[in-house]
């Protein structure tokens, strides 16, 4: 396991941005186990956030112009990524990037896009992967806004089967183009989980849920 995996695993637990009863996903998938990024709501944690992001994006080697963060969560996170970036322990570079409204403004600078003008080659900033139609729907305004959309970093990979029997992530990097850049996968975090984190009750249930809906690498 990285460096930046640990650091992320245990800011996650510190926050409580995993959960575990029953819970019913966008899927209608009913998951024993929830993953909730939006609990990091503090400048410390949105700080060690963003510098784990770059992490995950400086060791996948992408190359890239902009970032985008999709409405509503990706957009602190694009900002905490960017401002990460622009860091001493990531060399200082200056990412421009946008996100996006959920409605379209009429008035004042009207349209749905906000921040730098979308061009180039992007690299999408969000949370959590389960089906990929959240990210599906962010490579479709990256393209008609003219922009190359390159890659997604994403926080947790649920590694789940798309439609195909294949999992949702390799459909989406074979129909979109895209790669996607996980900081964890659930097979990394059960990893860690059993190390004694959780009762084992927990790890087991998450196991179970995985052998019917999820896909390992
Ligand atoms: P997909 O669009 O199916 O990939 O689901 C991704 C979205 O589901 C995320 O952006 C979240 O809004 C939500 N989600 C979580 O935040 N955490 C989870 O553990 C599971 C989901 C989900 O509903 O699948």
């Amino acid at each position: 396991m990285k460096s930046y995996q640990t650091a992320f695993i245990e800011l996650a637990l510190a926050n409580q941005v995993l959960t575990f009863g029953e819970f019913t996903l966008k899927s209608g998938r009913v998951s024993p186990y929830f993953f909730n990024l939006g609990r990091i709501a503090g400048g410390a944690g949105m700080r060690r956030l963003g510098e784990a992001y770059a992490q995950a994006l400086a060791a996948a080697g992408v190359e890239y112009d902009m970032l985008f963060g999709p409405a509503y969560k990706g957009i602190p996170l694009v900002t905490a990524v960017a401002t990460a970036l622009a860091g001493p322990d990531a060399g200082g570079r200056d990412v421009p990037f946008a996100y996006n409204r959920k409605e379209a403004k009429d008035h004042g600078e009207g349209g749905t896009l906000v921040g730098a003008p979308p061009r180039g080659r992007v690299v999408i900033v969000d949370d959590v992967l389960t089906a990929g139609t959240a990210l599906r729907e962010a490579v479709g305004l990256l393209r008609a806004a003219g922009a190359e959309p390159v890659a997604a970093v994403i926080a947790l990979d649920r590694q789940e089967k798309g439609t195909s029997g294949r999992s949702a992530v390799q459909e989406m990097e074979h129909d979109t183009g895209i790669r996607v850049i996980p900081l964890v996968t659930v097979d990394v975090l059960l990893e860690y989980l059993a190390g004694g984190a959780v009762p084992a009750a927990t790890v087991e249930a998450i196991r179970s849920y995985q052998s019917r809906h999820g896909v390992s690498a």
